[in-house]
């Protein structure tokens, strides 16, 4: 069974909902680790009110037995403190669509004028369960080592060009957390906070640019010989799929149409001091601007991904829209809300990630069990310590 979550609930219904199928049995769930990361995504300067209702923490309904996976589908549970869906008066219907959100083309697309019916769903609360989703494959990536960290690089262009490898992170990781914009760099962060405060007296919404690297990797997660199962193309897919984000970007990502190819392939040296310590297997570069990832598939680098989330489209100042009861020129509606949900969409970015290198991980390494996806990988890891083979063509039957 490949590893897949899915998720449902809506953003004032009683609860979110997750299912992930496909985890091994024996898989030791850190719950403070997973309400820790649904707590960091609840936080960032600039969210609204609704942060101050809400203490997201997961309940587990099915999957789990004291606390270990038993290898069935495991469910989870988010509770939404501000659940009122079906009451009238505090949440009426939305007939004046925000530009920028899904209510146009869902109310069109479900034949209502009613936008609250998409909305719902389209909202960004739905990224808890993604976070929740991501934060369970992590505690089955940790197993082997494998760790994954998520910053935020600007906000309205103010930021940081700080250089985040495998010998800084934790240093990253402990600056950014000393930041309520979540960027490791206190002197953009003070930046960051001025503009937001800026655009909450507009009225008006902020974006950026988040990212997110993933440590750890062995070479050969995700596979060239089908598209579907590139890995690159699988975090672009899901990345994608987080409300807001209207760009993915592998290591270098757009830059590589501007530079030649010498300044942009990673050259390959070898290292055999790292050949039994490091799941890079020896093999190390100069650079990383392939962003751990060459043919879809993982080569020993830190994956890197980096996505562009837009502003928040419900703006204090609206925007012009139509009211879809008379199809006359209306600002757009306007609810609570937040300014900027850039630091929160790091933290979701990272745990989608993480969850999608952890598929990978599951299609190359099965087994019902912990025991046998932890042989499974440190088999592999020796077949390939094994490499140059005794004749030097031959490979491994
Ligand atoms: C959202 C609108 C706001 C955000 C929400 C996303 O919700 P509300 O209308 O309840 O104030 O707070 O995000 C979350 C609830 C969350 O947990 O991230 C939207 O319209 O997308």
């Amino acid at each position: 069974m490949p590893l897949s979550a899915s998720t449902a609930g809506e953003s004032h219904g009683p609860a979110l909902v997750i299912t992930i199928s496909g985890l091994p049995a024996g898989l030791h769930l850190d719950t403070d680790f997973i309400n820790h990361e649904l707590r960091r995504r609840q936080g960032g300067y600039g969210r609204g009110g609704r942060q101050n209702i809400e203490q997201d923490t997961v309940e587990y309904l099915t999957g789990v037995r004291r606390g270990i996976t038993i290898g069935s589908p495991l469910t989870l549970v988010i509770r939404n403190n501000d659940s009122r869906l079906d009451d009238q008066a505090r949440t009426p219907p939305v007939f004046r669509p925000r530009p920028g959100h899904a209510d146009l083309a869902g109310s069109i697309k479900f034949l209502t004028t009613d936008c609250r019916d998409v909305l719902e769903r389209a909202s960004a609360r739905e990224t808890a369960s993604r976070v929740a989703a991501g934060a369970v494959a992590r505690c089955l990536l940790r197993e082997l080592g494998i760790e994954a960290f998520g910053f935020v690089r600007t906000i309205l262009g103010i930021g940081t060009d700080i250089n985040v490898n495998e010998q800084t992170w934790r240093a990253v990781l402990a600056a950014r957390d000393q930041s309520d914009t979540y960027c490791p760099d206190p002197e953009a962060t003070l930046r960051q906070r001025a503009a937001i405060h800026e655009a909450k007296l507009n009225k008006d919404t902020a974006g950026g640019l988040v990212e997110a690297h993933i440590f750890g990797c062995p070479p050969g997660l995700g596979s060239c010989m089908d598209w579907r199962d590139k890995l690159d193309a699988r975090l672009a897919y899901a990345v994608m799929g987080i409300q807001a984000i209207k760009s993915v970007e592998i290591g270098l990502g757009k830059e590589v149409a501007s530079r030649p190819g010498s300044r942009v392939h990673d050259p390959i040296r070898y290292d055999p001091a790292l050949r039994e310590t490091h799941p890079c297997l020896g093999f190390t570069r100069d650079t990383n601007n392939a962003g751990g990832t060459e043919g879809g598939m993982t080569n020993g680098q830190p994956v890197v991904v980096r996505a562009a989330m837009k502003p928040i489209s419900t703006l204090g100042q609206g925007m012009p829209s139509i009211d879809l009861n008379t199809m006359q020129p209306h600002q757009s509606a306007y609810e609570r809300s937040d300014i900027c949900a850039v630091s929160a969409a790091s933290v979701v970015l990272e745990n989608v990630a993480a969850f999608e290198v952890a598929r990978a991980l599951r299609d190359k390494f099965a087994g019902d069990s912990m025991t046998e996806l932890r042989a499974q990988y440190h088999a592999f890891l020796d077949f390939a310590r094994s490499l140059p083979l005794d004749p030097p063509s031959a490979t491994i039957a």
